[in-house]
């Protein structure tokens, strides 16, 4: 052991100084990462996962001696082009605060954690003995296995909670992803495939497109490649409105109409916008008579959204509103939106406002339009296979020990995948549903009042955490932290472009003891004593599982077919050409009659599962939690309207904070503020500001003025230890889908 600096210090120094400097007891000896320039070169290729998008871009690495010594563009791929993230992921690799051994606490959880190294025998024994433990005395649905934003090690986390008897596996698409999703099964019915590929359309630029919608999402900033296949549609002629409440580069490149509304207005302006195309009868009238149920009570709803009410609350203009409108005829639409669309108090319903104008205008499933995915290869999200993941086979026999189910009903039942809604965690520990947990890549900073989950972690009778680094604000809440192999260093499940399979494998061997999460689940599996499900743990077993998930694609192919065409894919072949309208052609249900896999076999403008879990069925525009309107007394004390984490372009979440190219390019916590706000305040760009909310707490962070935002709203950048934005967002949840309202509230700033 080195005299070191901690990570806490090294946080601490960063934060001070911008600078990164310091070795110690975790600390990976910075020179020996480094290869000799003159060493020979060799090429290797991967996929860069520093933003977890799919699908991933394309990484050509340099290595010399065994170590990544430059990082390039993969030409030739979908993906070629690398963000300033993606070219600093060496810098992650060779970050000299790389966790490099397990190591266990010493010191009471909740205080500042002093680790003992411990063998990775000694850890897993202590795991196995902990959780059957658990598993023992009070079932094994009291321990929760749960990942944060990493995407990759879902599938094997599943099974081991699966196999080992708990339904309750979570991750951080409890705050991301899933309300689209829960959307879209509101809308058509609980079949996967037809939701997922509904919600996230393809930007695959056809002339048949008419016009394009970006509805609260920012590709420029937060999914470059993206931005990039959007300018061909743009170029292509493809109109464009941008909905947004800030001016983003994305309004810049691409708005032909800008709807600037207030934040959380968008259920009132796609139900003004739904009004409008009713009104001028540009809607598809075989599709709502033939397909459509509870039209008549969404349209006797909508007739209140008239262009002034809805400039009214929305604060766009009535003549722009009429643009926007007016734009819709004349071929199908595409709403290219975001998982951040979910981040309201109302989000489940303004999500369903404004995706029931795909088939209003006879957007779903035709050329140019939100396609349904044509034959779709049976992987997960996170490109393994349910089959592999155990959940068709073990899910039905456990699924009513889910936690959620209480709390949020809509989810529990609509999702077939087993994945809870965690939000509630600190109340899960409270009421004795979680007492254990394992955790992989979980950062408590992503929750709002984030004390309350490090609390949680904390009251349980042992976690353990699986990360790259020692993160405080997370793990000085755990008992056992594991050193986790970075992406460069492992296998993926897969990588999916379409039908294009690629297998990445590992281009360097694992710094220290750091394993990938694929085997240490596996490790665990074995020493729990079901190592039949987990191939004996060690270092094959990530291969094994590989060859498990490729055998359960029952597409033909093996995983020696993937290694034989390595760096290159292998495509598999669909049977027939594309089809269009599935649903007529009886393709989306399993009894293969025309329709839809909803309640009523039809898109419920109306839903039924909502209306018996004893919800409002139709698609209902709420204010905000906290708003001028909701709360004006309130609103005198805070007068400023709040948007928290949007995305920026140089870090994911809480990443990325070590890596000195990153930290350059943005050293501080951020808010932007408009320079009229900020002139009322007597503050100054780059003054530090003190920022609070009803919520009654206060942070810090760097003013930037800039009229990217709306007078008299801020927008706040997330991640940032010193400056959690979340301590300011309430846990005032979506009844339907429990996601926070993070991009809703209100605050004041003065000057520090
Ligand atoms: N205020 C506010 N809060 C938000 C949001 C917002 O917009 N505003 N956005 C929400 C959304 S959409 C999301 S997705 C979440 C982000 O969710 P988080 O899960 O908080 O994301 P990260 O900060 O990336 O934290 C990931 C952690 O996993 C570790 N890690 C990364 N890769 C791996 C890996 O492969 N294996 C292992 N074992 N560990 C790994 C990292 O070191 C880090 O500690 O935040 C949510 N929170
Ligand atoms: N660089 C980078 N890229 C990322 C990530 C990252 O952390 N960093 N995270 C990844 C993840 S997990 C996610 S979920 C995606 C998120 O991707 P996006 O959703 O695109 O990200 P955001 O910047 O949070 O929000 C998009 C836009 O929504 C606007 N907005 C805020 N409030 C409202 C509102 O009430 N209504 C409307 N219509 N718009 C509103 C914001 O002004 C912002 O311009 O990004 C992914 N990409
Ligand atoms: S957008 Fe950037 S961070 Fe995301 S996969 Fe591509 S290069 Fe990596
Ligand atoms: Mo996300």
């Amino acid at each position: 052991m080195s005299t070191a600096i901690s990570r806490r210090s090294f946080l601490k120094m960063v934060t001070a100084t911008g600078a990164v400097a310091g070795t110690g007891f975790f600390v990976y000896p910075g020179k020996e990462a480094l290869a000799a320039s003159s060493a020979p070169e060799e090429v290797k290729y991967s996929h860069c996962v520093m933003c977890n998008h799919v699908p991933k871009c394309g990484i050509k690495a340099i290595i010399k001696e065994g170590k990544i010594f430059r990082i390039e563009k993969r030409e030739g791929y979908l993906n070629n082009l690398l963000c300033a993230k993606g070219l600093s992921s060496l810098q992650e690799i060779y970050e000299p605060h790389r966790l490099l051994y397990p190591v266990k606490r010493t010191n009471p959880k909740g205080e500042p954690s002093k680790w003992q190294r411990i063998t990775w025998d000694e850890a897993l024994q202590t795991i196995a003995e902990k959780f059957n433990g658990v598993k023992e005395k009070y079932g094994a649905d009291k321990v929760l296995f749960i990942a944060g934003d990493p995407k990759e090690p879902r599938s094997i986390l599943q099974r081991l909670a699966f196999t080992f008897g708990s339904p309750n596996t979570g991750t951080e698409s409890s705050t991301c992803y899933t309300a689209n999703e829960v959307t879209s099964k509101l809308l058509y019915g609980k079949e996967w495939y037809t939701a997922s590929s509904i919600t996230t359309p393809g930007i695959a630029p056809t002339p048949d497109t008419n016009c394009c919608f970006i509805w609260g999402n920012n590709p420029a900033w937060a999914m470059p490649f993206s931005f990039d296949r959007m300018r061909n549609l743009k170029k292509r002629g493809v109109k464009f409105v941008v909905v947004d409440p800030r001016v983003t580069p994305t309004v810049h490149s691409f708005a032909d109409i800008h709807l600037q509304l207030r934040p959380g207005t968008d259920g009132a302006m796609a139900l003004g916008l739904a009004h409008m195309i009713i009104r001028d009868g540009n809607y598809d009238k075989d599709m709502v008579e033939m397909w459509v149920h509870g039209w008549d009570e969404y349209r006797e709803y909508v007739r209140q959204f008239t262009p002034e009410k809805t400039a009214e609350i929305t604060g766009v203009p009535v003549d722009r509103l009429e643009k926007a409108a007016a734009m819709v005829p004349g071929g199908p639409i595409i709403i290219k939106t975001a998982p951040a669309f979910g981040h309201h108090s109302n989000g489940v319903n303004n999500y369903r406002a404004m995706m029931m104008l795909v088939p209003l205008t006879g957007s779903l499933d035709v050329p140019g339009g939100h396609s349904i995915v044509n034959e779709p290869l049976p992987v997960d999200l996170w490109e393994a296979t349910y089959e592999f993941a155990r959940s068709p086979e073990l899910l039905p026999k456990i699924r009513h020990l889910r936690a959620d189910q209480e709390y949020f009903p809509v989810w529990a039942d609509l999702d077939e995948q087993g994945t809870i809604q965690v939000n509630m965690l600190p109340e899960y520990v409270r009421d004795g549903k979680v007492r254990a947990a394992l955790a992989l890549g979980v950062n408590t900073m992503m929750w709002p009042q984030a004390h309350e989950y490090k609390k949680a972690f904390q009251d349980m009778e042992f976690a353990v955490a699986v990360d790259f680094h020692e993160n405080p604000w997370t793990h000085d809440y755990v008992d056992m932290l594991l050193p986790a192999a970075v992406s460069f260093e492992r296998s993926a499940p897969l990588t999916i472009y379409g039908r294009n399979i690629f297998l990445r494998e590992p281009i360097v061997k694992p710094l220290g003891e750091a394993r990938s999460d694929w085997r240490i689940c596996c490790d665990i599996g074995t020493a729990l004593g079901l190592g039949e499900y987990f191939y004996g743990g060690g270092e094959e077993a990530e291969e094994k599982c590989l060859r498990e998930v490729v055998r359960t694609l029952h597409a033909g192919i093996s995983y020696d077919d993937l290694r034989a065409a390595s760096p290159a894919p292998v495509a598999i072949p669909m049977k027939s050409g594309p089809k269009f309208k599935k649903w007529e052609l009886g393709m989306l249900r399993p009894d293969g009659k025309p329709g839809f896999t909803s309640t009523t076999g039809k898109i419920e403008f109306v839903s039924e599962f909502l209306r018996e879990r004893g919800f409002d069925p139709l698609p209902v525009y709420r204010e905000p939690v906290y708003s001028p309107v909701s709360t004006p007394e309130e609103r005198k004390k805070y007068t400023l309207l709040f948007n928290s984490g949007s995305r920026e372009p140089f870090y994911t979440h809480s990443k990325g904070r070590g890596t000195p190219w990153l930290r350059q390019l943005q050293p501080d916590p951020l808010v932007r503020m408009n320079p009229v706000d900020a002139e009322a305040r007597g503050i100054k760009h780059g003054d530090w500001v003190l920022l609070t909310s009803p919520m009654g707490k206060e942070i810090k962070m760097k003013a930037r003025l800039t009229n990217i935002v709306l007078p008299g709203c801020v927008d706040l950048i997330h991640g940032w230890v010193q400056a959690d934005c979340n301590l300011l967002v309430s846990r005032d949840f979506d009844p339907i889908s429990g996601f926070p309202p993070y991009k809703e509230g209100l605050c004041e700033i003065r000057k520090a």
